[in-house]
């Protein structure tokens, strides 16, 4: 399968991201909790250098929480500062102020110390999907209505007061992920952090039931209600010994994907596995481990 993200331009796009950063005195960086090194920017240590950082590990509640906690001592013993976080959630923005706070005190000082109010500058970037906007929104909350939007003034970057001098920008930086190896590529699909419609849906979703198998066995056979048996049954009935395709016909089977001639609709079972899965109804998972 063919992962290929961004195609080509990278300079450009780093002397983009390098500009939109610039004026920033924070930056808030968003990865996903469950692929954590995946849906983090290669660059992204050379883009912020000498600035604040902030480490937003998103989707915590689509995430194994024990692995939440070890991401989060993983990143911290790096010296990265580390939220573990579900922007999705009223009050998430709560942990987020506070580390902004702890991580521009200094600056603040300084300010104040030259008779000025402080001014520090904040923004939110990662790779799309991350979640991004919607952190923006709740930390934003009722400030947003507080923004410079006058008309006859240009709606270009503008940045969102909150307390304490802090100012957010209300535009995300986007980031691309890095996609040095196949992996990496894979685990962004599997998330959903990939256009969908570039991706075969059948060899996807056999790589969420091989991955699952591995790191949590069991939890698709209690979701879906089908033993290893069948699976093995209906390896044999399809003369493969791959155990994920035995995997993918029980599901299919189970939920009524069938097609003409009583045959399994992988397709549509590989869709509905995916849906499953990246919504977390099928349990909480971290395919990345610290
Ligand atoms: N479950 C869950 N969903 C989230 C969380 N944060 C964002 N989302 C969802 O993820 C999707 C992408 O979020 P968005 O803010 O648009 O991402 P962006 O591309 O980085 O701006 C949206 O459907 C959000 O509702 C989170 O912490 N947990
Ligand atoms: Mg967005």
């Amino acid at each position: 399968m063919d992962y290929q993200w961004y195609p080509g331009h990278m300079t450009k796009a780093i002397r983009m991201m390098r500009e939109q950063i610039a004026p920033a005195d924070l930056v808030i960086e968003l990865a996903d909790a469950r692929i954590p090194l995946s849906s983090r920017n290669p660059d992204i240590d050379s883009l912020s250098e000498g600035k604040k950082r902030l480490l937003v590990l998103n989707k915590a509640d689509l995430a194994d929480e024990a692995q939440n906690r070890r991401w989060e001592q993983h990143f911290r013993e790096q010296g990265l500062e580390t939220v573990v976080c579900n922007a999705a959630a009223p009050g998430a923005e709560k942990k987020i102020r506070e580390a902004m706070k702890r991580l521009t005190k200094e600056k603040a000082e300084r300010d104040r110390a030259k008779g000025m109010n402080a001014q520090i500058k904040a923004m939110v970037c990662g790779v799309p999907n991350a979640g991004k906007s919607t952190l923006i929104n709740r930390l934003a909350g009722s400030a947003v209505t507080k923004t410079e939007n006058r008309p006859g003034v240009t709606r270009g970057k503008q940045w969102i007061s909150l307390s304490d001098g802090v100012k957010l920008l209300d535009t995300p930086g986007v980031l691309w992920p890095k996609f040095e190896d196949k992996t990496t590529g894979e685990h962004l699909a599997l998330i959903g952090s990939m256009n969908d419609v570039n991706l075969d849906m059948e060899t996807l979703a056999l790589r969420a039931v091989e991955v699952l198998e591995e790191l949590y066995p069991g939890a698709l056979s209690s979701f879906y209600g089908f033993t290893k048996e069948e699976a093995e049954e209906r390896m044999e009935a399809e003369q493969t010994d791959l155990f994920a395709v035995g995997v993918l016909s029980a599901i299919a089977a189970k939920r009524g994907c069938i097609r003409r001639g009583a045959l399994p609709d992988y397709e549509k079972a590989a869709v509905m596995l995916l849906t499953d899965f990246r919504g977390g109804r099928i349990g909480r998972f971290t395919i990345e481990r610290a």
